[in-house]
């Protein structure tokens, strides 16, 4: 390391994740961004009982205290959101689509808050400011024309609330379809389908207090530093309490191995820090589920030596399939675990051993065990290791995926699923008195499909950037324009909204931090975070634009509009969102009182069954799982293809770039880069700073991202990494976990070829 070339951007970040740069990062976003004089009032109604709820992630607040909750992230997204640029109707007049269409996705959403309803107008190439009215009734008019309701597809992203959720499923389905892909088909959707079928229940079991009950945190797969930072609270708490943390983690990522809790006095003040994990493993990427199986065939082992491992009593009283997987993981030899992990036997072996000391173990994981195209059955793993020693349903364990999008479970809760049950259905018919569609509908990646092979005509987004955030641009981006209609619900613009359909609406909605006005007064929306807490969120600020609507407003002047016949009131549902929070109450299960416990500070928790051990599985019992092999199913991988992984940087929302450094990484002004291990770069005669083109090693088509900057990093051997969604040109649209349909986006053959670009200045030099 000591030798390595100068790279200009690249400088080894050497302190702890959090502390002072945290604090500064914060600053310096508000400076950019907001008024200062209201930036400090906003911060502090960020995750407060009176307050908003934070857009930045899905973490649960600590109910009832006082303390400061907002983290830099956290801050970004808010002051992102309540930033004073505007995006006018006489900036669009200024710039055509083509043009805009040259700028950065950073340079776009940097441009400011959307003010107007806008249309597009082909002969200009411009869009066009247009009333409210005039875009329902185009809408309206535009679908009623359509030959079959399922040739639309609704797409929401996760920051829509409860209620505007609610209804955008409602408009779809008495509309005629359950079109609905959505983020979670490219995040969590592994989690939703493995969970139900291991037990009974899509989501996590785990709450903040089994936090504080633990004794054994394994965290796999996911970066809290960056993408959840509300989260470091607790492990820095749990890692001072002398709890073990075992992190499985290609990358080194620092705020896993050393934080500075901006909340703690004494740490800010000494700048100290606090070691986070106990062991880290760097897995190779898409090597969990051998580490998993490793993990299980140590267990077993131990159990024959010594007993007392397993829990046998919980097995025998709550599972089923155990001696298939028991006989699975005999079957599976160490050499085959340690060559696809990546991990010595020992090591395994020692998590094993913590595993077995433990009495209360929670498993947290994020998209590094999602996004591969055998995340449904890395989930199930998850549980397996759970259930063979009845860490479900007690104090301090239990299952904790990271969710993504601030409320995308809500979403889901509350019917936006392109599978809904025949249960929910019956009650909309009951409650509504139309026969809702019974056949499942498309994903993301289907709904895409179908715009590319033409049988999908339009795409009505809620919040998101839908193009951008899927995989294979050079497929969906010209799929975009082949729409006779694309309807975008957001607050800022984002490149989907310029990839123009034959007629384009954008439509600026509130966004959390904001006063939502309507006929009955101020109103509060409600959203369910990553422990199935529902709570409120009301904002306070004024409005971007005094023409913005609210979500649940924009849907139900859509939906009035293209439903001239509509059961459901849907204006009136607006004036009071309590009266949809009613119809909630009635069709969803779980919301009994809605309207009254979330007015309760804090909200109220959702019937997690496992918690109390029930399992609503079709037995009745927890199933475990059989994941026959231990890799992914491309199966050409030999020692000169890497294994990609896309992540997100630490100034970054998604899509969303708010800026162009990623600290804790030790890159500035930059995004350009992949990095790599120092053996594997050696073995492709690379050295730190070069340039190269990675290659996807598809069947079909020449996949490509040139003129990237290789940077050695402490990675594991075979894995490389590259930032989303620059790197989504490498993935195929095609490549998914089968189970799930989600893309791949962790787990993608790459080779690295010496940049031609490169070549003149080496020869230089
Ligand atoms: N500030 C901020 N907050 C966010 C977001 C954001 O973009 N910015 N996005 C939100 C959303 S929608 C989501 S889904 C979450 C995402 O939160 P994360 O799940 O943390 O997302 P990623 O950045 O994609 O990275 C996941 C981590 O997985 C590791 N990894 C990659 N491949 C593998 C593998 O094969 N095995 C293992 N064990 N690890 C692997 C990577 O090194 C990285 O540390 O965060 C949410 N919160
Ligand atoms: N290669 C690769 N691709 C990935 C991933 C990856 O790890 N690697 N991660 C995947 C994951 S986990 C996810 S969740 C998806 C994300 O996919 P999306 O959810 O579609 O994308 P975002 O970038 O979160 O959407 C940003 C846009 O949302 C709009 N917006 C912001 N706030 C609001 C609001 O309050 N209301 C409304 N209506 N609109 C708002 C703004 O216009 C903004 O431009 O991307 C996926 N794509
Ligand atoms: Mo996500």
């Amino acid at each position: 390391m000591s030798k390595r070339r100068d790279v200009p951007g690249i400088r080894p970040y050497g302190g702890p994740a959090g502390g002072w740069g945290a604090l500064k990062a914060t600053a310096q976003a508000v400076r950019q961004q907001m008024d200062r004089i209201e930036a400090p009032i906003v911060l502090l109604r960020t995750n407060q009982p009176t307050g908003f709820d934070c857009p930045g992630c899905a973490w649960p607040d600590k109910e009832h205290r006082s303390t400061f909750q907002f983290c830099e992230n956290g801050a970004k997204a808010v002051t992102w959101e309540a930033t004073t640029k505007r995006v006018t109707p006489e900036f669009f007049e200024k710039n055509t689509v083509s043009s805009l269409l040259r700028l950065s996705d950073f340079e776009l959403e940097g441009m400011g808050r959307l003010t107007h309803p806008m249309a597009y107008d082909r002969a200009t190439d411009t869009f066009r400011a247009v009333s409210w009215d005039q875009a329902f009734e185009r809408i309206g008019a535009v679908l009623r024309g359509l030959s079959s309701p399922d040739q639309v597809e609704f797409y929401t992203s996760g920051r829509a609330s409860n209620e505007a959720a609610y209804l955008f499923q409602l408009y779809a389905r008495e509309f005629g379809t359950n079109n609905f892909p959505d983020c979670s088909n490219m995040c969590h959707e592994p989690t939703s389908v493995g969970l139900p079928r291991s037990i009974g229940i899509g989501k996590g079991t785990v709450s903040l207090a089994d936090f504080e009950e633990t004794e054994l945190i394994i965290s796999i797969g996911h970066n809290p530093g960056t993408n959840h930072p509300r989260m470091m609270g607790t492990l820095h708490e749990a890692a001072r309490r002398k709890v073990p943390i075992i992190v499985f983690n290609p990358l080194r990522e620092r705020a896993l191995e050393r934080f500075a809790d901006p909340q703690n006095l004494i740490e800010m003040a000494t700048y100290g820090s606090t070691p986070i994990a106990s062991s880290y493993l760097q897995v190779r990427a898409g090597g969990d589920a051998a580490a998993l199986k490793g993990i299980m065939k140590a267990l077993l082992d131990m159990e024959a030596e010594t007993g007392g491992v397993l829990d046998r009593d919980f097995i025998a009283a709550h599972t089923e399939g155990f001696d298939a997987l028991a006989a699975d993981l005999l079957a599976t030899q160490w050499p085959d675990i340690e060559k696809e992990s990546g991990l010595a036997r020992a090591d395994l072996e020692g998590v094993a051993h913590a595993y077995a000391r433990s009495k209360a173990t929670i498993v947290t994981y994020g998209m590094g065990i999602t996004q591969h195209n055998t995340g449904t059955a890395n989930v199930r793993l998850i549980a397996d290791l759970l259930l063979m020693r009845g860490n479900f349903g007690k104090p301090g364990a239990g299952i904790c995926p990271l969710r993504g999008h601030s409320n995308v479970q809500g979403n889901r809760t509350v019917g936006i699923t392109e599978k809904p049950s025949g249960e929910f259905l019956a009650r909309i018919e009951d409650v509504f008195g139309f026969s809702p569609p019974h056949a499942h509908g498309h994903d993301a990646v289907k709904a895409m499909q179908a715009m590319i092979d033409g049988s999908a005509k339009a795409l009505i987004c809620l919040g998101g950037n839908f193009a951008v955030a899927l995989p294979d641009p050079e497929l969906s981006f010209p799929a975009m324009g082949m729409l006779d209609l694309s309807v975008h619900v957001g607050t800022k613009l984002n490149r989907s909204h310029l990839l123009v359909a034959k007629e384009t609406f954008l439509l600026p909605c509130l966004g959390r931090t904001e006063l939502d006005m309507q006929e009955s007064g101020a109103q509060s929306v409600t959203v369910e975070d990553s422990m199935s807490m529902v709570h409120a969120s009301a904002g306070k600020l004024k409005p971007a634009s005094e023409h913005l609507r609210s979500e649940p407003a924009i849907v139900a002047g859509m939906a009035s509009a293209t439903l001239p016949d509509s059961k459901v009131a849907w204006l009136d549902l607006v004036a009071d969102y309590d009266r949809i929070r009613g119809l909630i109450e009635r069709t969803v299960p779980g919301f009994d009182g809605y309207n009254a416990r979330i007015r309760v500070p804090g909200g109220f928790r959702l019937p997690l069954p496992p918690t109390e051990r029930k399992w609503e599985t079709p037995s009745g019992k927890a199933v475990f799982s059989v994941f026959r092999g231990l890799r992914e199913s491309y199966d050409a991988w030999d020692d000169d293809v890497l294994r990609l992984v896309t992540i997100r940087s630490h100034d970054q929302y998604n899509t969303t770039i708010y800026a162009m450094d990623d600290r804790y990484r030790g890159v500035f002004g930059r995004r350009d880069i992949l990095f790599m291990n120092a053996a594997d770069l050696a073995a492709r005669g690379l050295e730190h700073g070069d340039l190269v083109d990675i290659e996807t090693i598809s069947a079909d088509r020449a996949l490509r991202l040139p003129g990237i900057t290789v940077v050695e990093y402490d990675i594991a051997r075979g894995s490389a990494a590259a930032y989303y969604p620059e790197a989504n040109v490498l993935v195929p649209l095609d490549y998914i976990d089968e189970d799930s349909g989600t893309p791949s986006y962790k787990s993608i053959p790459v080779r690295v070829l010496r940049s031609r670009a490169d070549r003149p200045e080496r020869e230089a030099a």
